[in-house]
């Protein structure tokens, strides 16, 4: 079945004897300019993030170790999808809600994001998301 919330792209992966080495570049996986990136790590077990949309920032999420359960809502329906692997994205662009669940204790997620950080393009709370997506 074919899904429209979760978006996965390849990593094209350039390893050859020496080793792994993965590329995410523009025209390629990703589909943006990236003006910042952030990692997260070392989260404290049984702890879940995010519980949030944005209104316009884009973001390739890639798992470059361990793994993480990332859930997207737009309002009407949620989808899950583990990332394990760093040869996988997931794009998640504005007016989704996502949450990050089940952190493994080696997980370090890498997001590669279209603007700067800034708090205003937030929604954090669940209520005020269904009615800025409801129009
Ligand atoms: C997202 C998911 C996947 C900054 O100062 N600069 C930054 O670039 C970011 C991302 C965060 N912060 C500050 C804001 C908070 O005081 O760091 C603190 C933690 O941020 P937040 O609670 O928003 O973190 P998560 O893990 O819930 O969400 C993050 C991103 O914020 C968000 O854009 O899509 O990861």
């Amino acid at each position: 079945m074919s899904s429209t919330l979760v978006h996965l792209v390849d990593i094209p992966q350039r390893g050859d004897a020496r080793g792994q080495l993965a590329v995410a570049e523009l025209g390629g996986a990703l589909p943006f300019p990236v003006r910042r990136v952030y990692w997260i790590h070392g989260t404290t077990p049984g702890v879940s993030r995010g519980f949030h949309a944005h209104k316009k920032l884009r973001q390739l999420c890639v798992c470059v170790a361990g793994s993480v359960r990332m859930s997207l809502f737009d309002g009407r329906r949620e989808e899950s999808v583990i990332l394990d692997s760093h040869a996988k994205g997931l794009l998640i662009g504005p007016g989704l809600w996502r949450e990050m669940h089940d952190f493994s204790p080696d997980c370090v997620l890498m997001v590669f994001a279209s603007t700067e950080y800034d708090e205003g393009d937030y929604i954090r709370d669940r209520d005020q998301f269904i009615r800025h997506v409801a129009g």
